[in-house]
C-alpha cells in the first residue's frame, strides 16, 4: 500500500487481514461493493499458507483444477496448471497472477501484523491497530487468517545452543536453503514432513526421520496434465464446479454410497487397488460410505495400507515403525510421491521417537534417549496451531471487552464459520462450525466471502449497521457440530483437528462434518430465513433488532 493510500485509508468500511485465497477473494469482493478496504497481510507478499510453507516438496493434496478460484471464467481460461497436484511454486504464481491481475496489491499493506481489534458500540465500528502502530477505523473486519498459519514453535530444551541451522517448515526462508550433501533430520511425520523428506531424502548425505507417531500415506500418482485433459475439463467446467460447491469434500469426485461391509472381501479388495492406482487422498476412502463411521470399515482400509507400506518398505522391522494404528483419516492423511520408497535407501534412518523420545538439543545436534544425532541442519515439521491459532493471536475484543480467547476458553466456537457470538460486525473465513480443513478450502473459502458479501449488500440496503451471531444460535450449530462429530470416529483420535497437538487446549471437534453441500445449504437458508440466528440492527441507540 502506497503511503498516500495508508494515511488517506485510516478510516475505511472493511479491513481484511490476510492475503492468502480468502484475503483476496475478500478484497476483490469487497471492492466489486464499492467499498474502501483496507487489506493487512504480515508476509512481504501474496500467498498465504502458500507464501510460507515453501519448503522442499510442498504440495497441494486437492487437484490443481479444483484448488483454484471459479468466480471469474476469464481467469480461469487464461491459467494452465501444469500437474494433477500443484506444488507450492506453482501455487504461488497462481496467487501472484490473481493479485496482479485483479489489481489487488495496491489495497494490502504488506510485512504488518495486526496488534489488536477492538470493537467500540457507541460508533459501531472497529479499531484495529497493526504492529506499525497505525490505527485502522472500520465498519467491518474480514479475518482471512488461514487455518493452517500459526506454526507451532519447537520446544526443546537446548534449542539455542544447536550450532548448525534449523528450520519450520511452515515458516520457511524465502532465499534458497542449501541441503545437497548435508546432514539433515526431520522431525515430524505429518504432510509436512512426509513431503519434505521425500523431497530431500535423494540430495543430502545423511536424513534422519524422527517420528512421533506414524500417518498413513496415500500415493499421488502425481503426473504431468496434458491439454487434451485441461480442454476437456474446463469445455464443462461450471458443471463441475457446480458439483464440487455440493459434495462433501468440495471436489468433484462422487460421494460414495455404499458401505465396505455390504461388499464380499474380494470386491473391497479389488475398489482399494483401484484407488491405490487412482491416488490422493481419497484413495482408500473413495468407494465407501462408511470408513469414517465404522470400527471395522476403518479396519478394513487401515489392513490394506498397512500391507502396502510392508510391500514398499524392504526392511520389516522399519515397515512395522511406520505402519499407523490409529483410524484411517482421524489424523489428515497425507499423500505422496514416494515417501515410503525412500526407506530403502541407505542414506535414510527412521528414530522411533516413541522408544527413544529426544532428551535435549546440543551444539551438534539431537539427543534422544538411546543416541547422539549430529546433523547441520534440523527441520521442524511439527506442524500448526490449526484451525483457530491465527486468530487466537491477536488481541481481539468484542462486546464489553470480551475477548475472543475468552470466548474459546471452552475450545473454539462460532456460528456457521464466519462470526463468533460477542463480535459484531467481524466476519471468519472458514471459522469454527466450517467445513474448513475438511473441505476443498476454496470451494469453501469462495462460499463463505459469496456470503459475507451478500450479508452485507443486504445490510446496506436496508440501513443496518450491526450484524451479530446470537449466542443461542451459536450454541445450537456447534451443538450439532459435535453432534454430527461424535457420529465419527474423527474425535477419537490425538489430532490437530481437535487441537489435541496444542498443550493444554480444551478438545473440541469444531469442524463441520457433513461437508459443504449441506453446509451451503444450511446457509442459504438461514439467509432466507431472515438471517436466523443473527441479531441485525440499525445501530440506533435502542438496537432496533431486525432479526433474531
Ligand atoms: P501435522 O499434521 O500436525 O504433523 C506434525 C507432525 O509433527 C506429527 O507427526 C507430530 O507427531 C509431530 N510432532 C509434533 N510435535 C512434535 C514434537 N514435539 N516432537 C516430535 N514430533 C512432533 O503438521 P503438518 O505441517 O505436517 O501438516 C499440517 C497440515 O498442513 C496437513 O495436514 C495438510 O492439511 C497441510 P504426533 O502425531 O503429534 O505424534
Amino acid at each position: 500500500m502506497t503511503q498516500q493510500a495508508a494515511n488517506e485509508d485510516t478510516r475505511a468500511d472493511v479491513v481484511v487481514v490476510g492475503a492468502g485465497f480468502a484475503g483476496l477473494y475478500a478484497v476483490y469482493r469487497m471492492r466489486t461493493l464499492g467499498l474502501s478496504v483496507y487489506g493487512i497481510e504480515r508476509a512481504p507478499g501474496v500467498g498465504g499458507t502458500w507464501h510460507w510453507n515453501r519448503y522442499p516438496g510442498a504440495r497441494c493434496d486437492i487437484e490443481s483444477l479444483d484448488y483454484c478460484y471459479g468466480f471469474d471464467d476469464e481467469l480461469l481460461a487464461e491459467w494452465r496448471w501444469t500437474e494433477r497436484y500443484a506444488a507450492q511454486p506453482e501455487i504461488l504464481a497462481y496467487l501472484d497472477h490473481v493479485a496482479d491481475r485483479f489489481d489487488l496489491r495496491p489495497h494490502f499493506e504488506f510485512n504488518t501484523s495486526v496488534a489488536s481489534v477492538i470493537w467500540n458500540e457507541a460508533t459501531k465500528s472497529w479499531l484495529v491497530t497493526t504492529d506499525h502502530g497505525e490505527t485502522i477505523e472500520c465498519a467491518y473486519v474480514i479475518m482471512a487468517t488461514g487455518n493452517l498459519s500459526s506454526p507451532q514453535p519447537p520446544a526443546i530444551d537446548g534449542l539455542n545452543d544447536f550450532k548448525g541451522t534449523w528450520l519450520h517448515t511452515g515458516n520457511w526462508p524465502i532465499e534458497p536453503v542449501e541441503l545437497a550433501g548435508k546432514k539433515v533430520a526431520v522431525v515430524g511425520t505429518g504432510s509436512s514432513g512426509i513431503q519434505t523428506c521425500t523431497a530431500i531424502a535423494p540430495i543430502v548425505d545423511e536424513l534422519y526421520v524422527l517420528q512421533r507417531t506414524p500417518n498413513y500415506s496415500m500415493p499421488a500418482q502425481n503426473r504431468p496434465l496434458g491439454d487434451d485433459e485441461v480442454n476437456s475439463v474446463l469445455a464443462n467446467y461450471r458443471e463441475r464446479r457446480t458439483i464440487c460447491e455440493w459434495s462433501d469434500a468440495g471436489t468433484p469426485m462422487p460421494d460414495p454410497t455404499e458401505s465396505a461391509l455390504s461388499v464380499s472381501a474380494q470386491e473391497r479388495r479389488r475398489r482399494y487397488e483401484q484407488g491405490w492406482q487412482m491416488g490422493g487422498i481419497s484413495s482408500l476412502s473413495f468407494a465407501f460410505n462408511d470408513m469414517f463411521r465404522s470400527e471395522e470399515a476403518n479396519g478394513f482400509a487401515q489392513d490394506f495400507a498397512r500391507e502396502q507400506i510392508r510391500s514398499m518398505v524392504q526392511d520389516p522391522a522399519v515397515a512395522e515403525l511406520l505402519s499407523p494404528h490409529h483410524h484411517i483419516g482421524t489424523k489428515r492423511t497425507c499423500v505422496d510421491t514416494g515417501y515410503y520408497q525412500i526407506y530403502n535407501q541407505p542414506n535414510v534412518h527412521l528414530v522411533d521417537l516413541k522408544s527413544e523420545p529426544i532428551v535435549r538439543m546440543n551444539p551438534g545436534g539431537i539427543e534422544t534417549t538411546d543416541q547422539q544425532i549430529d546433523v547441520d541442519v534440523v527441520i521442524f515439521a511439527i506442524g500448526f496451531d490449526a484451525i483457530t491459532g491465527a486468530l487466537a493471536d491477536v488481541d481481539i475484543r468484542g462486546v464489553d471487552g470480551f475477548t475472543l480467547n475468552e470466548a474459546w476458553a471452552n475450545g473454539p466456537v462460532g456460528y456457521l464459520g464466519v462470526q463468533v457470538a460477542g463480535f459484531p460486525n467481524l466476519f471468519t473465513i472458514t471459522g469454527p462450525g466450517s467445513p474448513s480443513v475438511l473441505s476443498n478450502m476454496v470451494i469453501s473459502i469462495e462460499q463463505h466471502v459469496d456470503w459475507i458479501t451478500e450479508a452485507i449488500v443486504h445490510m446496506r440496503a436496508v440501513g443496518f449497521k450491526r450484524i451479530e451471531a446470537t449466542g443461542a444460535a451459536q450454541e445450537r450449530w456447534m451443538a450439532h457440530v459435535v453432534e454430527l462429530a461424535n457420529q465419527t470416529l474423527y474425535p477419537k483420535a490425538n489430532s490437530w483437528y481437535v487441537g489435541a497437538n496444542i498443550p493444554g487446549r480444551q478438545r473440541l471437534f469444531s469442524v463441520y462434518i457433513a461437508g459443504c453441500g449441506p453446509f451451503r445449504a444450511e446457509c442459504n437458508r438461514v439467509v432466507e430465513a431472515g438471517y436466523e440466528g443473527f441479531e441485525l440492527s440499525r445501530g440506533t441507540s435502542d438496537r432496533e433488532s431486525a432479526h433474531v
